[in-house]
């Protein structure tokens, strides 16, 4: 029975050594197995007087319960140490500082906008906002655009593959304009609206872009004159600026929207573009056509309306002198203004 003994201690070695389930199911055959070794003493108490064979065999069952109960031990063991080795191998640490996204900032063009909208707000301008992809209608004929004229053509304007309620293409806007229209014929005087936003027209270059932003302001009423134009215009640029001490001019000009109509151009008292007139925006008194266009009275309703370019405001605020900048992503760029 000593025999027993070793075969169970052999069966508890190879066990051991043993390691991966494949090789411990090799081992267990060599011991429980058809033709393993305790198998071959099960066999041999067939030899056996039976008085022998009852104990005998009873000591053959309590070793293959010893081995195995060292088989589900070691089968235990190995489970529990691949189980170890995945944790270890696929361990996230949870205590290490996110990368994070980088914070954000607000892009100048949108800050310009926000200004505006402020500045705007706080003189009883509503802000008005609507569809970029407009009609003929709005965009043109109701600002009295003559049917020939030549931002009409497609070397101006992006033309879009639908059909306005007129049978006409659509085109996107040139102007936010057409929004000013929408809005005066949506509310009765006072009207006293700005609309910024998106506008586009077929112009690439260093000092243009396909898309561009622009703020419009529209203002009628039964008295509102030119002179009501020049206090708010000249009030605006002051606060946008942050400086009483800019000169404002109007230059006579022609719009076909306004009558009369003028360029408005500045001049800083200080800072490095001091003492140079700059050209800031176009207005005028808005023309009687338009004024009727609105489903108003001409002769009840006057007004005033100014149009100025978000990028140009932009340029001179921070003294950025390529309009490009606006339109790359460059991060260096972006990144002083967040
Ligand atoms: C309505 C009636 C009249 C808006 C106006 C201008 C003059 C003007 C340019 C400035 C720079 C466009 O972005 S820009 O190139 N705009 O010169 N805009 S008067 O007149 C309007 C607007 C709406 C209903």
């Amino acid at each position: 029975m000593e025999q027993l003994e070793r075969i169970v201690e052999r069966a508890h070695a190879a066990f051991q050594a043993a390691g991966d389930p494949a090789a411990l199911e090799n081992a267990k055959a060599r011991f429980l197995g058809k033709s393993g070794e305790l198998t071959a003493q099960l066999k041999s108490l067939g030899a056996l007087a039976p008085e022998e064979r009852r104990s005998a065999g009873a000591r053959i069952n309590a070793a293959k319960e010893q081995i195995e109960r060292a088989l589900d031990a070691r089968r235990a063991q190995l489970a529990d140490s691949r189980l170890q080795a995945r944790l270890a191998e696929e361990a996230i640490d949870v205590t290490l500082p996110a990368r994070g996204r980088g914070r954000g900032g607000v892009h100048p063009i949108t800050r310009t906008w926000q200004r505006v909208e402020a500045i705007f707000g706080s003189i009883g301008f509503d802000i008005a906002d609507g569809p970029e992809i407009e009609s003929d209608w709005y965009n043109f004929t109701a600002l009295n655009n003559p049917e020939n004229h030549p931002a009409r053509s497609m070397q101006d304007t992006f033309y879009v593959d639908l059909k306005d309620a007129q049978g006409l293409p659509a085109l996107l806007r040139t102007h936010t304009s057409p929004m000013q229209v929408r809005y005066a014929r949506m509310h009765r005087p006072p009207i006293k609206v700005i609309a910024p936003g998106r506008t586009y027209r077929v112009d690439s270059d260093a000092t243009h872009s396909p898309m561009f932003h622009q703020v419009e302001g529209l203002w009628i009423d039964e008295d509102v004159s030119f002179a009501d134009l020049k206090g708010v215009y000249t009030d605006f640029l002051h606060r946008f600026f942050e400086t009483d001490a800019l000169q404002v001019r109007f230059r006579p000009s022609y719009f076909p929207f306004t009558e009369p109509s003028a360029e408005i151009d500045m001049q800083f008292g200080s800072g490095p573009l001091r003492g140079r007139w700059l050209e800031i925006s176009g207005a005028g008194q808005v023309h009687p056509s338009v004024v009727r266009n609105f489903g108003l009275d001409p002769e009840r309703c006057i007004g005033f309306a100014f149009g100025s370019g978000l990028e140009r405001l932009t340029m001179l605020r921070y003294g950025i002198d390529d309009l490009r900048l606006f339109f790359d992503g460059d991060l260096r760029f972006l990144r002083q203004f967040a």
